[in-house]
């Protein structure tokens, strides 16, 4: 009681002594009660990538209501699918309840109709059309893929608080406009590799929905290396009992069973993604190498490897012994793979002569083959002797002209331009800076027909991003250097050159922020965004 009543005085003889310093207050003229002003929405289109043609409406937007729902075509099993994503998307941020039905005719008003259409072969395997007007959406497609990169778009043209994981009150409004839209190239991939840091199938889902968004349809998934081996083979269990322990750096390490790679490539094809499992060889193959050492020419001991070189491991070219190995390894891998390519590496092999190189690349094409896959390669792999089907991947692109010579396309994936893990300046905590630092535009301004002698347009399969693993060890780390540079070059393999530009990319990107944001994106925000 004592302490209260102190208390009660000291305040209120600071009050007194307040009052008596002031000068006396103006009268106070009671105001209208007003609203805070409400900021008008925006609705200028910002979508990445860069669609081939948009043409702004003059009508009133399409506006989401309690009453919107989603119209998709009867008997067209793969619609249904595509027209739930969008539902689940629009009720947790709209709490509204966006009944998707099935039906046949014209579109009702008020609906977002989802349409394929056998008649527009014009638009590809992944283009779509969109109309919006102020009664009614329309997605037509000629295939799947297409409504589904369609539906991205309309995701994007949404105020971005659409990405929210609760309820909110917006206006939910679509500008109108038209847009007719299809892929510069069918190629459009991210790379990532659990070889040198784990990642979990969350976090490979994570960075999937991170290419989903920005329509890329292609994930590689660099599952091996010096530093650790990470799928399970049932015909070999010591690769993972014995190598997937080690890490860079040292650490737990960590493997996907095969169920997991099962559940990763499935949330991949349900967002159109194409998963490309890359077993290394021969270089890059220590793990393997410290469980059967007998498949190494120049053995040494099988400690595990956590350091940085590179180089210097491989498989012995010359005894049988390695390409039972690897037929058991590729079956496997195959079998669990349904898309049609499996990636074997045969980068940076300093420690084999290039007879044993070549000999090597051969028999391993031949089994990659026999269990009905295609077989890619980074760029070295043109020293051997291909099949045309065989697919190069430049990450130099000093051997455009021996790819070319045999006819396959090239995937491009220029160090300088496309490597997520590079710093973007000196000052980027993460990444390495081997080939130089790529800031944003170094990501964005390229263009993959004319980047190196020798190639035109129709040679190019298209572009992958990979993000090395040596500084990246988790997801937040993964989008901080993908973020923004994978949008732009999703962009740089998308869009038609004519219809891609540095300002307009730069203006469009940091209208995303906040939709990051929302998703909990780690991003870099380069100085050269206008956030
Ligand atoms: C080169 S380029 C590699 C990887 C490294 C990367 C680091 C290529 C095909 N291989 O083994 O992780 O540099 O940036």
């Amino acid at each position: 009681m004592k302490y209260v009543r102190f208390h009660t005085i000291t305040i209120i003889s600071g009050l007194l002594l307040v009052g008596a310093c002031r000068p006396a207050a103006p009268p106070v003229t009671p105001q209208p009660a007003t609203k805070p002003a409400v900021k008008p929405i925006d609705l200028t289109p910002r979508v990445v990538p860069q669609p081939a043609s948009l043409t702004r409406g003059t009508g009133a937007p399409f506006v989401i209501t309690a009453t919107t729902g989603i119209v998709v075509d009867a008997g067209a099993g793969q619609v249904q699918p595509i027209g739930e994503t969008l539902a689940m998307l629009l009720r947790k941020s709209t709490s509204f309840p966006v009944l998707v039905s099935q039906a046949g005719g014209t579109a009702a008003p008020g609906t977002i109709r989802l349409r394929l259409a056998n008649d527009r072969q014009s638009l590809g395997e992944e283009g779509y059309e969109l109309t919006v007007a102020s009664d009614s959406v329309v997605l037509v497609a000629y295939r799947p893929a297409g409504l589904f990169h369609g539906v991205q778009t309309i995701r994007q043209l949404l105020p971005s608080a659409i990405e929210s994981e609760i309820g909110l009150e917006r206006d939910w409004a679509i500008p109108a406009l038209t847009i007719a839209d299809q892929p510069r190239f069918p190629w459009r991939g991210g790379m990532i590799d659990v070889g040198r840091h784990f990642l979990t199938v969350r976090e490979v889902q994570q960075f999937i929905d991170l290419l989903a968004l920005y329509k890329m349809n292609v994930l590689h998934i660099h599952l091996t290396d010096d530093q650790g081996w990470r799928i399970q083979i049932n015909s070999r269990p010591r690769l993972t009992a014995v190598g997937s322990l080690s890490q860079m750096g040292g650490g737990p390490g960590g493997f996907f069973t095969q169920q997991d790679y099962t559940d990763i490539v499935r949330y991949a094809q349900a967002r159109y993604i194409t998963v490309v499992p890359e077993i290394e060889m021969p270089g890059h193959s220590w793990a393997a190498l410290t469980t059967y050492p007998e498949l190494t020419c120049k053995p040494r001991p099988p400690d595990p490897y956590t350091g940085p070189d590179l180089g210097w491991s491989a498989l012995c070219p010359d005894k049988e012994v390695t390409y039972a190995y690897i037929d058991d390894v590729i079956k496997e891998v195959a079998a669990i793979t349904p898309g049609p390519y499996l990636h074997i590496g045969g980068d940076e092999v300093a420690s084999l002569s290039d007879s044993q190189y070549v000999k090597f690349i051969g028999r391993a094409q031949d089994i990659v083959n026999k269990y009905g896959k295609v077989m890619i390669g980074w760029e070295e792999i043109t020293k051997a002797k291909l099949k045309p089907a065989t697919i190069a991947q430049m990450w130099k692109s000093d051997s455009v002209t021996a790819a070319l010579s045999y006819g396959s396309k090239l995937i491009l994936s220029p160090a300088t331009h496309a490597y997520l893990d590079m710093q973007y300046t000196p000052e980027t905590e993460l990444g390495l800076h081997w080939s130089g630092y790529v800031e944003v535009r170094d990501a964005y301004d390229w263009n993959p027909a004319t980047f190196a002698p020798g190639l035109t347009e129709s040679n190019v399969l298209g572009i992958e991003a990979p993000i090395w693993g040596e500084t990246v060890r988790n997801i937040g780390a993964v989008n901080y250097m993908s973020v923004p540079r994978l949008p732009a070059l999703a962009e740089v393999g998308w869009t038609p050159q004519a219809g891609r530009d540095w300002d307009s990319f730069r203006s469009r990107i940091a209208a995303h922020a906040p939709r990051w944001r929302y998703l909990g994106v780690n991003y870099y925000p380069s100085p050269q965004i206008p956030w």
